[in-house]
């Protein structure tokens, strides 16, 4: 039911090809709900390393020079993450925009791109999936998205809420809310009474203003955000970037068909889960467009899906470049176009003979670029 809902919603909803332009473009990341790290190569590297940086969005280097990102952000110079800021430009003419399979029903052209770069990296070669993903399969994703805030925050909203597309959300202050329960009410009198007039005491006690005693200053606050429950929660992001990655779990069966403008995608969905999330439970935001999906199937890792959209809530806070609770990530299911893929690739041919020659990075380039971002929404299904 809520997939047929999504669908039209995305189909239906103007979606958004914005020009985003930014003064800080040095570098982006999906956001994780329970950590601000994972900015280095997880102890089972995935393949950490073969995704770079596309201007202010992201790209995977698949080997032997060939570089797959998300068509809508563009094709040019790559820059490695590993600290050099070795950049690679592009070859000229190398481009491919990739297509969808005949017979899916889905427009000719997708939001995929695969394109040289001149000289070698020197990184390994990725093995893309042959197969699509099953219902579960838990997956890390990887981009150079926004860096999130440090608490997470909590809104009420009002206007249509929980359906229409007219939502007016208001920042709510949880502080009160000691037990954690989501809402400032007697559960956390009841510990500051348990309490009172201790000292020594943590904000579990009731001590909600941080000074370890337990008094009339942490009720005051209760009280004055007496009732307060939040109806959304999530984070906001910082204006700094960094490639991050994540895990979440996939939630649909078959490839979905997404509108994305004047192209579909065929594409797997995250959801960005509070309760029941993986570990490391994530969300695209602006910044990850081009990065990737990677899952290890049978003790291999492969390069599963390319990050493409996502669909956020109607008049969300911060937009794409935020993560609420109940947001989706879109991404390209690679087993689709993987033969498309290999047969560019193999006419290609290898290029042993071409030295790793790195370019210094030119970022003033890079800065100031129009980066398209897709923006998608839907309407929660509501209880
Ligand atoms: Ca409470
Ligand atoms: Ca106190
Ligand atoms: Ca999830």
């Amino acid at each position: 039911m809520l997939c047929t809902r999504v669908s039209r919603c995305l189909a239906g909803a103007a979606l958004v090809a914005a020009a985003f332009v930014s003064g800080s473009r040095d570098g982006q990341a999906v956001m994780v709900a329970t950590t601000t790290g994972n900015t280095t190569a997880p102890a089972d590297d995935f393949g950490f390393a073969n995704v770079v940086r596309r201007g202010g969005m992201t790209a995977i280097y698949l080997g032997d020079r060939w570089v797959l990102t998300a068509a809508h952000i563009g094709v040019g110079a790559i820059t490695l993450n590993d600290g050099t800021g070795a950049t690679y430009q592009m070859e000229a003419g190398s481009a491919h925009q990739l297509h969808n399979p005949a017979g899916s029903g889905a427009t000719d052209l997708t939001d995929l791109v695969l394109y040289r770069v001149v000289a070698d990296p020197g990184l390994p070669s990725l093995t893309i999936s042959a197969s699509p993903l099953g219902f579960n399969a838990k997956v890390f994703l990887v981009g150079q998205g926004y860096d999130r805030q440090e608490t997470q925050v909590t809104w009420d909203v009002g206007g249509t809420y929980p359906s229409g597309d007219e939502w007016a959300w208001t920042e709510l202050s949880l502080l009160g809310d000691v037990d954690l329960s989501g809402r400032v009410d007697q559960g956390d009198t009841s510990r500051i009474a348990k309490n009172w007039l201790q000292s020594g005491r943590t904000r579990a006690d009731g001590d909600v203003n941080g000074d370890t005693v337990v008094d009339e200053l942490d009720l005051a606050i209760v009280a004055a955000n007496w009732g307060n429950e939040g109806d959304e929660s999530g984070f906001k992001p910082l204006s700094t970037k960094t490639i991050r990655w994540g895990t979440n779990q996939i939630d649909s069966s078959s490839y979905e068909k997404v509108t994305l403008g004047a192209v579909d995608i065929l594409a797997k969905r995250t959801t960005f889960d509070e309760e029941y999330g993986t570990e490391y439970e994530c969300q695209a935001v602006t910044g990850d467009s081009g990065g990737g999906m990677f899952y290890k199937r049978d003790g291999q890792w492969e390069l599963a899906g390319i990050l493409n959209a996502v669909a956020i809530f109607p008049d969300q806070p911060n937009g794409a470049s935020g993560a609420v609770f109940g947001n989706r990530t879109y991404i390209s299911d690679l087993s689709q176009y993987r033969a498309e893929i290999v047969s560019i690739m193999a006419a290609a041919g290898g290029d042993a003979t071409l030295a790793a020659i790195p370019e210094p990075a030119v970022l003033t380039l890079l800065s100031g670029a129009a980066i398209a971002v897709l923006l998608a929404r839907w309407v929660r299904r509501h209880g």
